[in-house]
């Protein structure tokens, strides 16, 4: 496959796990996941992992899966690469995977003393690829190991944190996050 190629089918193939994230700073807010509790003198999560954000999160995913799902084959008949359509346990993989992934991460920033918002460099660009990725192996099985092949996933891992790092500088710019990681 010619590298192109693999990265337009690796940014395809997880762009319902990219857009949870953001569309959860977009609607975050509300009551916390975690209620306030805290386990020893730290939070369990911290204020910044709340149901409305997840909820929109999880949403925008699947709904973003459904969309390119409709446009896949006129996609890939124009472009000559084949982009996938998204089974709807592939779209829930990815799109509670990468929710999942950054509510761990929080915790797992907490555990380690960091308040919230403190920068954790690479847990912050990897984590909801690090669960997407499993869950949707285990939801979708042939889906997964069709779509993700060891180049693509070698992009996405490479990929990833370039783009998170460079959507979330132009969302502090914006004034739409309170950190710029
Ligand atoms: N957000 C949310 N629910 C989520 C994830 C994010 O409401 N499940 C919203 C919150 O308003 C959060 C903002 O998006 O403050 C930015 O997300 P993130 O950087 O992941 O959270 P932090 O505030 O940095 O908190 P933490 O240190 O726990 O990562
Ligand atoms: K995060
Ligand atoms: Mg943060």
């Amino acid at each position: 496959m010619a590298i192109l190629e693999t990265i337009v089918i690796a940014f395809w193939a997880m762009l319902p796990a990219y857009v949870p994230n953001n569309a959860a700073v977009l609607a975050g807010g509300g009551r916390p996941i975690d209620g306030g509790r805290t386990w020893g003198d730290k939070r369990v999560l911290g204020d910044g992992k709340t149901w409305r954000g997840t909820a929109a999160g999880i949403t925008a995913g699947l709904a973003l899966a459904g969309l390119l799902s409709v446009v896949a084959a006129d996609v890939s008949a124009a472009t000559g690469i084949d982009v996938p359509e998204f089974t709807p346990l592939a779209a829930l993989g990815l799109a509670a995977g990468a929710m999942l992934g950054d509510i761990l991460a929080s915790f797992l920033k907490r555990r380690s003393g960091r308040q919230r918002g403190a920068m954790f460099p690479g847990l912050d660009q990897l984590d909801f690829v690090v669960v997407s990725l499993p869950l949707t192996a285990l939801l979708a099985s042939e889906w997964f190991f069709d779509v993700f092949t060891w180049e693509v996933i070698a992009v996405v891992v490479i990929v990833t944190p370039i783009l998170h790092v460079t959507t979330n500088i132009i969302a502090y710019k914006l004034g739409l996050k309170n950190e710029p990681w």
